[in-house]
């Protein structure tokens, strides 16, 4: 018999389904009907949840019902100030989006199409926890009332007030009190980051958790997998939030891995118990958040919650999502707009109405607006207002050095600073 000639490898490079152009085909996404995913008890073995990093958690049907296991109890209220959260998100995010195109701020990243995801989170959290975010979760502080809009502002517009000091990029804001840990611009480090806050929050016998933040392209880091590890290993207090927001600057989730497995997986694969949950669906969010923080609390280890999402905006305001995607795609993809979808359920639990809601978004259009013309009258990036030259010295040494003494002497000697 004659032998075959051996076949040339050649390897798989997955494509978006999607390009500009040609409309994206979402069935890649693999939904589950509302209310179809089954709740197990928090504490369940992770092995036993590989069903549900498979699956999506959904609570919202087409209809704005809350149906099935997953339904969270909640008061109308609580879910009334995650709508108004969600809405000043989005209007916070156009208005700074606006600036920077007036060159007021240098740089901005929006969360359009995402904050349910942020503001139902934060909702499962007690105060000293701690997330370790990436620059797509100002929600998590928009959402609070004792995080101030003006500082944010005055943080993206590098002025004299800025809480920060022009020390970081716009965005990469760092509030401690609000458990809100510094963001870094290098990705996936937040999730080794977190792990060892919350190992640390054990070794020490205390109560808080941490609350990690990665999107789906970052999981292609060796920190995600490191993180991992030393959560499943020594059952850290965390819960891992993988925000698949089907895209990493240009390039499609499935580049990272999310083409013939999910991101939950990964979890389920690391001892880890694992949920695929609809990002866009608040109630869904809140059910899940809400389940993973019990878990950790109760020393019962880890969880990983893919968030299922779509990036509407741009990546940042360096980027044109036209180029690589149709422009169009968000108002085809099948999840829909969080606050839509929050607005509808509300309404049919007559708990809200378009009026409440119009004059809701008025309201906030003129606090957003209000905060932006306080945040202004510290200075912009455009009339040059920046941190005192002298405050890089500041807040580096307990004791300024000698050598710093001397530059700073030199530098009030050329430039007329205080020292
Ligand atoms: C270690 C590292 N590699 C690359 C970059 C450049 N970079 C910044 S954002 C980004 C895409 C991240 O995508 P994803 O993790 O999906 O998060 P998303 O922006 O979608 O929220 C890249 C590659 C970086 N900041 N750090
Ligand atoms: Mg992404």
């Amino acid at each position: 018999m004659k032998k075959r000639p051996p076949l040339p490898l050649r390897l798989h490079v997955p494509e978006p389904s999607g390009r500009p152009g040609h409309p994206t085909d979402f069935s890649y996404l693999h939904l589950s009907p509302a209310g179809a995913a089954r709740r197990p008890p928090v504490n369940t073995p992770p092995v036993k949840t590989e069903d549900l990093a498979y699956s999506l958690v959904r609570v919202l049907d087409d209809e704005g019902r809350a149906v099935g296991p997953w339904a969270p109890k909640v008061e109308p209220a609580d879910l009334i100030r995650g709508l108004r959260a969600m809405m000043k998100t989005r209007l916070f995010d156009a208005r700074m989006l606006i600036a920077q195109r007036q060159k007021k701020i240098s740089f901005y990243m929006q969360c359009l199409g995402e904050e349910a995801i942020a503001c139902a989170h934060t909702q499962a959290l007690q105060p000293g926890d701690m997330c370790f975010p990436t620059y797509r979760q100002q929600g998590l502080l928009l959402a609070r009332d004792d995080v101030s809009m003006v500082d944010m502002m005055c943080q993206l517009m590098s002025n004299p007030r800025d809480p920060l000091k022009g020390r970081q990029l716009p965005v990469m804001y760092s509030i401690k009190r609000a458990g809100f840990f510094s963001i870094a611009g290098n990705l996936a480090n937040q999730f080794i980051q977190a792990v060892g806050w919350a190992m640390a929050s054990a070794i020490k016998g205390d109560t808080k958790i941490a609350s990690a933040w990665i999107g789906d392209g970052a999981t292609a880091e060796a920190d995600f997998h490191t993180a991992l590890t030393f959560a499943h290993v020594y059952r850290a207090p965390v819960i891992l939030n993988v925000v698949n927001n089907q895209y990493a600057i240009s390039t499609f989730q499935a580049i990272a891995g999310g083409e013939a497995t999910t991101f939950a997986a990964r979890g389920v694969g690391c001892g880890i118990a694992s949920l695929r949950v609809d990002g866009n669906d608040f109630l869904a969010v809140l059910a899940a958040s809400r389940w993973a923080a019990e878990r950790a609390r109760s020393n019962l280890g880890p969880a990983l919650i893919e968030w299922v999402t779509y990036r509407a905006g741009a990546h940042s305001t360096s980027d044109d999502p036209s180029r690589y995607r149709p422009a169009d795609d968000w108002t085809r993809f099948p999840l829909g707009d969080p606050i839509a979808r929050l607005k509808q359920h509300l309404i049919a639990l007559k708990a809200w109405s378009d009026a409440q809601h119009e004059a809701a978004q008025k309201e906030l259009e003129a606090e957003v607006l209000a905060a932006q013309k306080e945040a202004e009258s510290h200075g912009t990036l455009l009339d040059g207002h920046i941190p005192p030259l002298e405050s890089m010295f500041q807040d580096v040494y307990q004791e300024m050095p000698a050598h710093l003494k001397r530059q700073l002497a030199q530098l009030e000697a050329e430039h007329g600073v205080r020292s």
